[in-house]
């Protein structure tokens, strides 16, 4: 009889086991649709790269100012996100990296639609850097609802003018973007069952 019940509890160890391996795995993130826009020169030579839960979009030409062809000009960057798993997204962390000089500044907005219930769920509102101390810039928007599938749009608009007798530049370089992934309580709750079990059966060899 015990060892009936050692034999189950075996298996049931290696069943949440195999859920705490599906959870891990739940966490990557799958970015589409990557488009910028905006003036043609600053977003030349735009990329991007994706890791599990984060996109980093390079703009090696994205400034304007004193021996610049433009005083401003505006880098739009939309993508989608999407989490294929009952996990949720719930804040994202943004950092801008760049420099601004003299009358330099970047105004910044970005808006987080849910795909999945139409509506906005998270916005920075408009946010005007213009001294360089403020960068590198790094802001946390919390979603008003954790969704799997959401739209992102984030715009820039690089100024500066007036051109002052001192250097006047606004650049940006690197927009680093990372989602925080939520896991739902039941997740939690079954991985901390899960690891009980792992627990108890150690202790019994
Ligand atoms: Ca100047």
């Amino acid at each position: 009889m015990l060892a009936l019940f050692a034999r189950k509890a075996l298996v049931t160890a290696t069943a949440f086991g195999a859920l705490m391996i599906s959870a891990a795995q739940a966490s990557a993130i799958t970015f589409t649709n990557v488009t910028f826009a905006g003036t043609p020169q600053l977003i030349s030579g735009a990329s991007f790269t994706t890791g599990a839960t984060d996109i980093d979009f390079s703009l090696p030409n994205a400034v304007v100012g004193d021996f610049q062809p433009l005083r401003q000009g505006s880098v739009i960057i939309t993508y989608e996100a999407m989490s294929d798993t009952p996990m949720v997204m719930d804040q994202m962390v943004l950092t801008v990296l760049g420099g601004l000089f003299g009358s330099g500044q970047i105004q910044f907005s970005e808006v987080i639609e849910d795909m999945v219930n139409p509506g906005i769920i998270g916005s920075s509102g408009v946010i005007n850097i213009n001294n360089n101390n403020q960068l590198p810039w790094s802001q946390n928007i919390e979603f008003t609802r954790a969704t799997t599938h959401i739209k992102v749009k984030k715009e820039f608009f690089l100024i500066a003018e007036p051109d002052t007798p001192a250097l006047d530049l606004a650049r940006i370089s690197l927009v680093e973007q990372n989602l925080v992934v939520v896991p739902e309580p039941g997740t939690m709750a079954a991985v901390g069952l899960g690891l009980t079990a792992l627990i108890a059966r150690r202790r019994r060899k």
